[in-house]
């Protein structure tokens, strides 16, 4: 049976040009800064960040973590969403191997922080107080759905940040559907920010690894980080080879899962029983849920999905998120559709 798997955009395999360019990748020992792939992808990345430097990392949590680890002391303070990825799945690294206190601030329908919240949050010189250090943003937002900020919400919070002394790092696991939804290059969408990480194994399709870029200064400082959490890989141009085909050839097409996101969510809100939880998709994320009168809970439901070949993420007790990505097709999207049709009927 063939597999639709709408469970995360974090499922895509690799393209054949990938394993290809992996297979013939020249490599290096990148702890000796050696490895020519690993090093062209970071420049490449700083590129298209806008930034001086980048740094290849294992995941988009291992970049969030060594961002925040660099900007941060441990007693520190950031301020992130309630719902940030980095506050909620990231296994309380921050806090637990960093020592980093967090402020969370209800995220607004489009995953940003409001300015005035940032402002109360703001910590006074007291040494009753954690220092305000750093406040972290993410661009799509995850947890909102799949929203995205403009580039002119970030200039207004790294001013206010800058002005305080404190830092802006961006969370930009998918920063290319923002980009690619508002038809603006990616690193307009990082401009201020003083550090951004980006994914390149979601719907980029690279099986491993993120990119943290930043200043020539706070990268240098980010490599001990990053060697202190056991990032520090040898031949590591085998992976970023996937990831410069990544770069080069899987932006521009975002925009394709990003139509088909629509199509899911017009197909699912016509079935009964189930409602959009957050509205029409800004990118490649559905969230829909169960209508009150619906017994079932998820769980069954996903259960009974699995068996016609359809996977989908549960969000809660009654809730679920499907994401488009590269491997799923028109076709994907109807049986999709049919399945959830057939299941709630
Ligand atoms: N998100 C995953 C899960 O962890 C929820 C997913 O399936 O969406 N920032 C954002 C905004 C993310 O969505 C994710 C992954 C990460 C960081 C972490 O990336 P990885 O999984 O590479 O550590």
């Amino acid at each position: 049976m063939m597999i639709v798997d709408l469970r995360s955009d974090t499922v895509t395999q690799p393209t054949p040009a990938m394993r290809q360019a992996m297979a013939e990748a020249p490599v290096g020992d990148d702890v000796y800064g050696e490895d020519p792939t690993v090093n062209r992808l970071q420049a490449m990345a700083a590129e298209l960040m806008g930034k001086q430097a980048g740094l290849f990392v294992a995941s988009g949590t291992m970049g969030n973590l060594t961002a925040v680890l660099t900007h941060c002391q441990r007693g520190d303070e950031v301020m992130l969403g309630n719902k940030a990825h980095t506050f909620l799945f990231e296994a309380g690294g921050i806090s637990a191997l960093g020592g980093v206190h967090s402020c969370q601030l209800p995220n607004q329908p489009d995953g940003s922080l409001a300015l005035e919240d940032l402002r109360a949050a703001l910590r006074e010189d007291d040494p009753h107080d954690p220092v305000s250090r750093l406040i972290c943003l993410e661009n799509t937002h995850n947890r909102c759905g799949g929203t995205y900020q403009g580039a002119e919400y970030l200039h207004q919070v790294a001013e206010f940040a800058h002005a305080h002394a404190v830092q802006v790092h961006l969370d930009g696991a998918r920063i290319f559907n923002a980009a690619v939804a508002q038809k603006v290059p990616a690193k307009d969408l990082a401009e201020g920010a003083d550090s951004v990480t980006f994914c390149l194994s979601k719907g980029l399709c690279a099986p491993v690894g993120s990119v943290l870029c930043g200043t020539k200064e706070f990268i240098a400082r980010a490599l001990r980080v990053r060697k202190m959490l056991g990032g520090g890989m040898r031949q590591a141009g085998i992976l970023a080879a996937a990831g410069i085909v990544a770069l080069e050839t899987m932006i521009d097409r975002l925009s394709e899962d990003h139509a088909r996101a629509r199509r899911l969510a017009e197909g699912l809100c016509a079935v009964p029983g189930l409602q959009l939880e957050l509205g029409m998709p800004a990118t490649n994320m559905v969230f829909v849920k169960l209508a009150e009168k619906v017994s079932l809970s998820a769980e069954p439901i996903l259960h009974a999905l699995e068996e016609r070949g359809v996977l989908v993420g549960p969000t809660s007790d009654r809730g679920f998120r499907l994401v488009t990505h590269y491997w799923v097709d028109d076709g994907g999207i109807q049986k999709a559709v049919q399945a959830f049709r057939e299941v709630l009927a």
